[in-house]
């Protein structure tokens, strides 16, 4: 990169929301947004030596916002003044001349600009500059498709250069998971797949295959809805299947019993599952996992097969 001279007179330094939340580890977590934390400590240090200023924006919701998912947004709830969430990041070195500024405190507005922001005198970003006769803004923080992208656009629009920090920025995805729940509707292919192999029967009489084909179908449609309109859209949100990992279990499950059933037997590939859900995905200890799995398997084989009289499918060795 070539280098550029700060000029104290006409730059100023934007470091945009680098606070806990947008973190990994927060509640809205840029991925790797940590990784921008040393390059901003840097570019501040230089800013400082330069006599140059620098603003350090925060995201400063009320508990309350429209702003987030709960309240109708699209955002899970994050940066609540007060919280440790809203702080910055601990590694963040500000220096004494750096200037907080905070926005997003109108519950009505989601207000993404750091040109929306204003200092602990009410004074808003626009007129600061202004006043100080700032010509040229570098910015660099979080999130490059939300807040720096906001900032930059008003910058430029305001009659303003913007330098985009490149290597000090970093995008929210906004839907993660999103490639998860495509894997969904591809494992529910799987079990339709699977499932033709054994007899569905009828709705009133209905083979081994009949279950796990409903199910396929239900996910699989419930599936192609969540990638088609995202995961966070309106009722979808509310069903919380923000944990593609939960969902891929238990689809998985399915194309499992569905395959292993009438090989395996009951017993058998419940007690499976079983392992591996409270095993691998639940991450339990293994005492309880096995004690768990062998209990629910077979007390289960025992209440259906040998009180209800419900034919289940047996293993190898009648097991
Ligand atoms: C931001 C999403 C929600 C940001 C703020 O600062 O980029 N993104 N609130
Ligand atoms: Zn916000």
């Amino acid at each position: 990169m070539t280098s550029v001279r700060i000029e104290p007179e006409q730059d100023a330094l934007l470091v945009v929301d680098m606070q806990n939340d947008f973190c990994p580890g927060g509640s809205l977590a840029v991925p790797r947004g940590d990784e921008v934390v040393s390059i901003l400590n840097t570019v501040m240090q230089k800013f400082e030596t330069a006599g140059a200023p620098i603003f350090a924006t925060r995201d400063w919701h009320l508990e309350k916002t429209k702003h987030f998912k709960i309240y109708g947004g699209v955002w899970p709830s994050h940066c609540i003044q007060g919280t440790k969430g809203a702080e910055f990041h601990p590694a963040l070195r500000l220096p004494s001349s750096a200037e907080v500024i905070s926005k997003g405190m109108d519950p009505e507005e989601d207000a993404y600009s750091a040109f929306q922001a204003r200092d602990a005198e009410e004074m808003q970003l626009p007129i600061i500059l202004g006043i100080r006769g700032i010509q040229r803004l570098f910015v660099g923080g979080l999130a490059t498709d939300y807040c720096v992208k906001a900032t930059v656009l008003d910058a430029v629009h305001q009659g303003f250069q913007a330098v985009v920090l490149e290597d000090a920025i970093r995008a929210v995805d906004l839907n993660p998971g999103d490639g998860e729940k495509t894997a969904l509707v591809l494992l529910a292919l799987g079990v339709i797949w699977e499932a033709q192999k054994l007899p569905v029967g009828t709705p009133h009489n209905p083979g081994p295959g009949f279950l796990p084909l409903l199910l396929a179908i239900a996910l699989g449609m419930f599936g192609i809805v969540v990638v088609a309109f995202g995961g966070n859209s309106g009722p979808l949100s509310s069903l919380g299947w923000g944990e593609g990992r939960h969902a891929i279990a238990i689809l998985g499950a399915c194309v499992f019993a569905a395959m292993a059933l009438e090989r395996f037997g009951y017993r058998l590939t419940i007690l499976l599952i079983l392992v591996v859900l409270f095993g691998v995905v639940e991450r339990k200890r293994p005492l309880l996992v096995g004690a768990l799995s062998l209990a629910l398997s077979l007390g289960s084989f025992y209440l259906f097969y040998n009180l209800l009289r419900v034919q289940l499918p047996r293993g190898p060795f009648g097991f």
